[in-house]
């Protein structure tokens, strides 16, 4: 067994379209622990430190717009393998092409408005939670 802790974001499409409820049910349903939630809106800050390996990417300003386009809804997820296990729920990152089962793949049809973020690595995941979750110790 690894337990392990990762972030996940809902990102400002979930939210819009009423999917906050049945994204989070996906990853309970799997047996992850719920433990931390916050709906709050992010800041450029915070995104450009979120998304710091993007930034000089053609692709971040739209990127950047979108996250700051409205409130999301950020979460701690505790289980074992969880950062795994949680990139393999949401599904590859164009929601076109991603797995029939996975979330994108069974709700989302772009490669940006791709309804969630997950943490791709231990070391993603210890920076991101101490990004959004200050309070929450990173590790078990
Ligand atoms: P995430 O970080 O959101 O969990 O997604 P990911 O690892 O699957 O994808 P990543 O490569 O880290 O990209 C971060 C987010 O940027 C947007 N994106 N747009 N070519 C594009 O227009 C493009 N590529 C990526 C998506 O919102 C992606 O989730
Ligand atoms: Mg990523």
């Amino acid at each position: 067994m690894s337990i392990e802790r990762t972030l996940v974001l809902i990102k400002p499409d979930g939210v819009r379209r009423g999917l906050v409820g049945e994204i989070l049910s996906r990853y309970e349903r799997k047996g992850l622990t719920l433990v931390a939630l916050e709906h709050r809106t992010a800041t450029g800050a915070l995104a450009d430190e979120h998304y710091a390996e993007h930034t000089s990417k053609d692709f971040y300003p739209p990127l950047r717009k979108f996250i700051l386009s409205g409130p999301l809804v950020a979460l701690v997820l505790e289980g074992d393998n969880a950062i795994e296990c949680v990139r393999l729920l949401n599904g590859k990152t164009d929601g076109r092409v991603a797995e029939a089962g996975s979330i994108r793949g069974d709700l989302a049809l772009s490669n940006r408005e791709n309804l969630v973020h997950g943490s791709d690595s231990a070391e993603s995941a210890a920076r991101e939670l101490t990004i959004w979750f200050p309070d929450v110790s990173p590790s078990v």
